[in-house]
């Protein structure tokens, strides 16, 4: 390549990078404005829908306080919408009685890197949110989404699920949200975030509750998903499952050809109270590690405090996905009803079991143990004499019910934990890095 050509594509290249920036336009959106005007701050669109036909890669539009209608599609990659700096929060509402609109906001498989923030977001007959794929097409590249971003928001009242994401979104992050009234037209099937093989995604200090089915799953084999510092309570089944159950063509064979529903997931310092099924579950899930949680009043009528699960599948023949080298430990779990505080169920593990430094309690007496592959169900001395669960005791763990189970000075969990890479804890406080720190989501005083 001569020099001169070299030279004319790099101009090009600065070029291009420059006019997407000079280019990038910011979309004001008033329910004061009109879609015929120019879309600026002093001349408003009326409309979300107007804005997002406008709106180019790089765009970005700001939503003055007010309700807008929803039930769109948004297929335009690098976009930013948001309510307006210093105002109201923008509402965007659809009904979620109306089978008509499926979901209010769509993101369509080509928009990568869509952020979603300050947002009141309300509705949908079966999603508030949903990302569409390509997975399921016989595409050659099959993709969904990637580097969504959904912040700071309050997403609400869905027909079904609140947040669904579906094969191969990737690298998504969902944080600081409030997540509630999930299934208010299909309770039966209704998760707050329900994610069908979104890998690499980041859960982070949300607020997740009234959910009529699970708070969170990440399922359908998930890599590596990161589920940290939310807040999740009140759901109908469990709490946070890495796993579950998802049909076989969601699956990515190439990298998980063993069916597992969840690979490497990680979930800690979470707070979960008051759940119908498990507080943490591992199902199906291949290397988990649930380390630093606190369940509190969880597993009220299902499964256990801390789940250990396998899921079957036709791969072509009949067989059971389970869990396999799984890792809980640091975890504060209290249990009122006659529910195992932990349980592995029939067939539901395979490989190492860590488990240490678990905190139990259930009505002041003695808790229940169950491991139905080991055989086993009795107490913690019992479970603890066969080798299991190094350094856990039973005891109350005097935690703030009525400030987010923040351990009081008396607490047993303080100090009492294994050491672990986790530099900070529920809410941002420190940890110390060498030698023990508490169990649960809290660090004491910290
Ligand atoms: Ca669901
Ligand atoms: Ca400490
Ligand atoms: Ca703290």
């Amino acid at each position: 390549m001569s020099q001169k050509n070299n030279r004319r594509i790099i101009a090009a290249a600065v070029e291009t990078l420059e006019g997407r920036r000079l280019m990038s336009n910011t979309w004001w959106v008033s329910n004061a404005g009109d879609d015929g005007s120019a879309g600026t701050q002093d001349s408003p669109l009326a409309t979300l829908h107007a804005a997002l036909d406008r709106a180019q890669s790089g765009d970005r539009i700001l939503l003055e306080g007010g309700t807008y209608e929803g039930n769109v599609r948004i297929d335009t990659p690098n976009l930013i919408i948001r309510s307006a700096p210093h105002g109201e929060m923008a509402r965007i509402v659809a009904p979620n009685d109306d089978p008509g609109v499926e979901v209010n906001i769509r993101i369509g498989e080509d928009a990568h890197n869509v952020k979603l923030a300050n947002l009141d977001i309300s509705g949908g007959y079966y999603y508030t949110i949903k990302t569409e794929s390509t997975f399921d097409t016989g595409a050659p590249d099959p993709h969904g989404p990637s580097y969504l971003k959904i912040r700071n928001s309050l997403i609400h009242d869905s027909g079904a699920d609140v947040i669904k994401l579906t094969p191969a979104t990737n690298y998504s992050e969902i944080s600081n949200n409030e997540i509630y009234n999930s299934g208010r037209t299909n309770p039966d099937n209704a998760e707050g975030i329900d994610a069908v093989q979104a890998n690499f995604a980041v859960v982070r200090g949300n607020y997740i509750h009234d959910i009529t089915t699970n708070g969170i799953y990440y399922k359908g084999g998930s890599l590596n998903t990161l589920i940290e510092n939310n807040r999740v309570s009140d759901t109908g089944h469990s709490g946070i499952l890495l796993g579950q159950h998802s049909d076989e063509n969601w699956f990515d064979l190439d990298v998980n050809p063993g069916y597992y529903e969840s690979i490497d997931g990680v979930v800690r310092n979470n707070l979960v109270w008051n759940t119908e099924g498990a507080g943490i579950g591992s199902w199906a899930a291949l290397r988990p590690t649930i380390y630093n949680n606190t369940l509190i009043d969880v597993a009220k009528s299902m499964f256990a405090g801390l789940l250990v699960q396998g899921q079957e599948h036709w791969t072509p023949d009949f067989e059971i996905i389970p869990s396999s080298d799984v890792t809980m430990f640091n975890n504060i779990v209290v249990v009122t009803s006659d529910r195992p505080v932990l349980e592995i169920r029939e067939d539901g593990l395979t490989g190492s079991l860590n488990l240490s430094n678990n905190l139990y309690y259930q009505n002041g007496g003695r808790v229940l143990i169950r491991d139905l592959v080991g055989g086993f169900e009795g107490g913690l001395g019992n479970w603890r004499a066969r080798g299991m669960d190094a350094n856990s005791f039973n005891a109350d763990p005097q935690v703030n019910g009525s400030a987010d189970f923040n351990l009081f000075s008396t607490s047993p969990a303080i100090n009492r934990g294994a050491p672990a890479d986790l530099g900070y804890d529920f809410d941002y406080d420190a940890r110390p890095l060498h030698g023990a720190i508490d169990i649960g989501a809290h660090e004491f005083a910290g």
